[in-house]
């Protein structure tokens, strides 16, 4: 039996679960949830199941999981690929844990920006994309420390489920107003990420082919 995934095609969190699943070999059921504009996950039938009324929701048998950090270490467990998690030393698991943390950041910030900019929903736009940027200053020094280190991704030299939670939000930032030109680190890791085998899309986000340098530069901090 395979996970029934809760989705909407343009939700950055659905997609992060859609991305795991197909990293790691795991096929999940899609569920279309209505999102907008009928507000499908605020209605009683739907607060039942995640009483949040957020999407997604990640339903495999008895288990029941709202919280897409949860989703991304379910489905590598799942599919026996250990390895997206991170677990070789306790300073991995750690960095692993802190940024699942800092992705709920980028959600609040980034996510809400988006939101506002593509559907309207009320927010202190200023506020909140101001919040993003700091965001995006503290993940662009960490990839440059990290490639000081010879590390690609962010919780060391291979992806994690880390890189997947916080992929979406920072790619799809100019949706929300917030550029990713001050960001060359952050560009370059991108790029990892779209290149990966058995990447899938979503709108607004492609695929990279091949790993090449951006046209015209030499890749970001190398
Ligand atoms: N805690 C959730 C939050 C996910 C989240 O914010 N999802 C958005 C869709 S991308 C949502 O459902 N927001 C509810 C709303 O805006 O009404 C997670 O990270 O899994």
């Amino acid at each position: 039996m395979r996970p029934t995934l809760y989705d909407y095609v343009l939700s950055p969190s659905c997609y992060k679960a859609r991305l795991m699943g197909a990293l790691v070999g795991v096929e999940l059921e899609t569920l279309a949830v209505d999102f907008h504009p009928g507000g499908a996950h605020r209605k009683p039938e739907f607060l039942l199941l995640n009483p949040t009324g957020t999407l997604p929701v990640l339903v495999h048998g008895d288990l029941i999981l709202t919280e897409t950090a949860a989703m991304l270490v379910y489905l590598a467990g799942l599919a026996g690929r250990r390895e997206w998690l991170g677990e070789a030393d306790a300073a991995s698991a750690a960095r692993v844990h802190q940024w699942l943390a800092f992705s709920a950041r980028l959600t609040g910030s980034l996510g809400l920006a988006r939101l506002h900019d593509m559907l309207g929903r009320s927010a202190n736009i200023e506020e909140v994309r101001w919040a993003g940027t700091l965001c995006l200053r503290e993940l662009e020094a960490a990839l440059v420390e990290n490639r000081l280190r010879r590390e690609d991704f962010l919780a060391g030299a291979a992806p994690t489920v880390a890189d997947i939670a916080c992929f979406p939000y920072v790619m799809l930032a100019p949706d929300g107003g917030v550029g990713l030109d001050a960001y060359p680190a952050i560009r370059a890791w991108t790029r990892r990420i779209r290149a990966l085998p058995r990447f899938v899309e979503m709108p607004g986000i492609h695929r990279l082919h091949d790993l090449k340098p951006e046209p015209g530069k030499a890749e970001a901090a190398a």
